[in-house]
């Protein structure tokens, strides 16, 4: 295992992170009032990648809103989506470098078609940061790596968060567990589950294929986790939202694939809990992360807060999974063979 892994430090660093994406509220609320007072009905939330997923978490926290919500990748939007977008929409873009093809045409047509444009990056003067009608710029240290980690919680927190501060100004309260200042001290919590990780990871390596499940915003953590895994260690996963692995999928597991299931606790707790319940019956054992008290667990998220603010911190033992996995078999994380930090063209 490499000690001086630039992943490695940068999962590690997450806790940093979000308390900086925390600082930046003030500049997220103002962001928010001017979409609200665009009298904006159509958002769009887009990335590509780990970007993508982190633009789905803000998703969950507008569905009982009158503000139409759609997360979509980048290209999607550019190709098919294009002819919904006008003045009364707004689109936000998601980029760790700012640079990626798909992203910024993706935003220059939306601005051609009338829309706002938001641009949400860690990257300082890149296109999407100077384009974007309004930007907000992530300072959150550099990120060595290509695989995306403290980005990804960064990006998820300050969506969630903007898409939290857009519902409180069209005047819909928030909920009294919406408390985003308890996830900096959670992400510290969870990353001492380390060695816990590592462990479970040891345990995985002759496993060729991997499903997560996720409800809800733990859907995007399901794809974003299988998604680190891919790039990592190279074996082929898939996410699916949890009830749907029975509906086809369960066929086809047995002991060559690894499942994992994000059991948070919100309003799909009992399901999820019935659902473990019948796959252990069933001889299938999952690796259960959850917070939700009648759970055994293999992981415990020490986080009791919106289900819709967890994405950032859950996520955080699933990185930490595909760095053991990939380091254990021998690979390198920090260099992913044929992957850059981001795809210029297409
Ligand atoms: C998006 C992204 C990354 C991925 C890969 C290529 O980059 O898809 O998620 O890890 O290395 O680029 P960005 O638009 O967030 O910079």
């Amino acid at each position: 295992v490499i000690s001086s892994s630039f992943t490695l430090n940068e999962i590690r660093d997450t806790p940093n992170a979000l308390k900086r994406v925390i600082g930046e509220l003030p500049r997220i609320r103002e962001i928010a009032d001017t979409i609200v007072n665009r009298g904006i009905n159509r958002l769009f939330l887009s990335g590509c990648g780990s970007s993508f997923y982190a633009a789905m978490t803000g998703h969950y926290v507008l569905v009982d809103t009158k503000i139409n919500a759609l997360a979509l990748p980048s290209s999607e939007l550019l190709f098919y989506y294009t002819d919904a977008i006008n003045s009364s929409s707004a689109v936000i873009a998601l980029s760790r470098s700012g640079r990626t093809s798909e992203t910024l045409a993706a935003l220059r047509k939306a601005k051609e078609k009338g829309a706002l444009t938001i641009g949400i990056t860690c990257s300082k003067d890149s296109p999407l940061e100077r384009e974007a009608h309004h930007s907000l710029l992530l300072s959150i240290g550099e990120e060595q790596s290509i695989v995306m980690t403290k980005s990804f919680s960064s990006l998820a927190l300050s969506t969630i968060l903007l898409c939290g501060e857009v519902k409180r100004s069209i005047g819909k309260e928030l909920e009294s567990n919406w408390i985003p200042e308890n996830l900096p001290l959670a992400a510290s919590n969870i990353l001492k589950l380390e060695n816990k990780v590592r462990e479970i990871a040891s345990e995985l390596l002759d496993k060729r294929t991997f499903i997560f499940l996720g409800t809800g915003s733990a859907y995007p953590i399901a794809l974003e986790g299988a998604l680190k895994l891919m790039e990592t260690s190279y074996v082929v996963t898939k996410a699916l939202h949890s009830l749907e692995f029975r509906h086809g999928p369960i066929a086809a597991v047995d002991k060559n694939v690894g499942l994992i299931i994000i059991a948070h606790k919100g309003k799909s707790s009992s399901a999820l809990i019935n659902l473990i319940r019948d796959l252990k019956a069933q001889k299938l054992v999952p690796i259960v992360i959850s917070n939700i008290e009648e759970l055994e667990k293999d992981i415990e998220i020490p986080l009791d807060v919106n289900e819709a603010l967890l994405p950032p911190v859950v996520i955080i033992p699933l990185q930490l999974m595909a760095y053991y996995v990939s380091t254990l078999k021998g690979l390198n994380p920090d260099k992913p063979r044929r992957l850059s930090k981001f795809v210029g063209r297409f």
